[in-house]
Parts: structure tokens; sequence; C-alpha cells
């Protein structure tokens, strides 16, 4: 193990998506590292403070930080080399990085916003989610907290009926193309996993409900979110990417988590 590994953060939120694609990248490269998990919401200042702006996932490498899921995956890739998760052909990995933008910057808002406008109807389960690894005070805080957070992770995440509507229209286009796309061996580009399929897995996994203990949401569940994930269950896109977490997404120990707020 370098220093560098032993000094490596994520700065975090659990079961967020864009967060899940750099643990995956983590944990499939067997990279060591800490998780820093982080509240929604009070979030804002230390991670602006860290990188300068307020969205996660943020990667901290002794001095250097990385902020952006496809940045710092980019960056693991270059130190990290094997298991690639980039293709080797140039023409494979163009495919498979346009692939990983479409699912970064069309589907997985889509997905963040439908699966949030069920969760702020939920405000303990949401606490549940966030906060469980908390002390008892945070979590009574943060709860205590919601009607305040709610109107503003509305509006930081368009929850409104015109873009709910597309949203749901998205997720299903999403879950068709994986469907279809995907070849012979499974794998969206050629005939080995890629950053194509770590990318749809992980942002399609809220809708999926993968049986992995990064994404797998904590049971027992309130009557919607079985509902939300009941409205995915059969389709084949969903089916592919629960095969894809069974076949490429380590199971291991959770590393050390350290609350920060
Ligand atoms: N394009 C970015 C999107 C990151 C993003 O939207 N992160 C969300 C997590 S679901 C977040 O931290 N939102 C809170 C904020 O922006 O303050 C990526 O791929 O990392």
């Amino acid at each position: 193990m370098s220093d560098d590994n032993e000094r490596l953060e994520l700065h975090q939120f659990p079961y967020s998506h864009y967060n899940e694609k750099v643990r995956w990248a983590l944990d499939f490269k067997n990279v060591p590292h800490r998780r820093i998990s982080y509240l929604p919401g009070p979030h804002m200042t230390a991670i602006r403070k860290l990188a300068g702006t307020s969205a996660t996932p943020v990667l901290r490498v002794g001095g250097v930080v990385v902020a952006g899921s496809a940045e710092i995956i980019d960056v693991l890739e270059g130190q990290y080399p094997e298991p690639p998760l980039y293709p080797a052909d140039p023409v494979q990995r163009r495919a498979a990085l346009d692939l990983q933008a479409y699912f970064d910057e069309e589907v997985a808002p889509a997905v963040r916003r439908a699966l949030f406008a069920e969760l702020l109807a939920e405000p303990a389960y949401l606490c549940r989610l966030f906060a469980s690894e908390k002390p008892l005070l945070t979590r009574l805080a943060y709860r205590a907290m919601q009607p305040a957070i709610r109107p503003v992770m509305r509006h930081m995440m368009q929850i409104d009926s015109e873009h709910l509507g597309t949203a749901r229209h998205t997720i299903r286009a999403a879950l068709d193309r994986v469907a279809t796309q995907a070849g012979p061996g499974g794998y969206l580009i050629g005939d080995s996993f890629s950053i194509a399929d770590l990318a749809a897995a992980a942002l399609l996994a809220p809708a999926c409900g993968p049986s992995h203990p990064d994404m797998e949401l904590p049971r027992p569940r309130p009557a919607r979110i079985e509902a939300w994930l009941a409205e995915w269950a059969d389709h084949p896109g969903t089916l592919w990417v629960r095969s894809i977490y069974a076949k490429h997404r380590p199971h291991r120990v959770l590393p050390l988590r350290v609350a920060a707020d």
C-alpha cells in the first residue's frame, strides 16, 4: 500500500448513485480508501470549502482534491490502471465515455428526482438512509431540520409535476436502452466490463434495488418506497443492472466511515 492509498479519502453521501460510481471504481480497482459521509443539506459548507463546489463525490489524495464522478474515475484510471475500466480500443473507449456522459447528465438527475419525490414524503426514512451512522443528537437534529431542508431539495432537484413526468420517461428509456444495447456477453460496449456498464448500473441502481450493501435500500421500507421499486422491478433493464452488480460489484467489508458533521 502506498502512502497515497493510505491518505485517499472519498467525501460522499451514503446511497447516492453518483457517489456509488466512485465507490465501485475504488472497490473494483481494490484501492484502499476512507469514506467520509455527510448529511445532504448541512454538507454544503464543508464540501464547498474542500472542493469549491457543493456536489459530492469529492476525492482527496494527499493535497490534491478532485470533484465529479467522471473526473475522479479518470484520475483513478490513470493512477490504478489495473483492472481497467476504459476499453483499450480508442473507438470503444470514446463510445464508453459518451455513454457514461449520457447516464451522468440525463439519466442520473431523473432517477434522483423521481426517488427523492418519494423520499421527501418519508422524512424518517430519509434520515435513516443518510444519518444512521451519526450520533443520536445529530440524527435528532437532522430529523428536526427536514421541514426546512425539504423545499431547498425540491428546488435543487427540480421536483415538480412537469419535471417528474419527464423523469419517469427518461428512466424507462434508459432501462430500455441497457436491455437492448447489452451484447451477447452482457456488456454495453465490446465484450468486457467497462466504465459504460459501471456508470449505467450505478446510476440506475436506486430504481433497480441491486443486492449490495452500499445501494440496497434498508428494510423495513415505507409502502411508497416499495411501490417505487415495484414500478421498475420486472423491466429487463432492471434485471441487467442486478446481473452487472452480481458479476462485477465487489462485495467486501465496508471501509471505515468517519462522521463529518
Ligand atoms: N456530475 C456530478 C454530479 C454530482 C451530484 O449531483 N452530486 C449530488 C449527489 S446525488 C450532490 O452532492 N448534490 C448536492 C449539492 O450539489 O450540493 C458527478 O458526476 O459527480
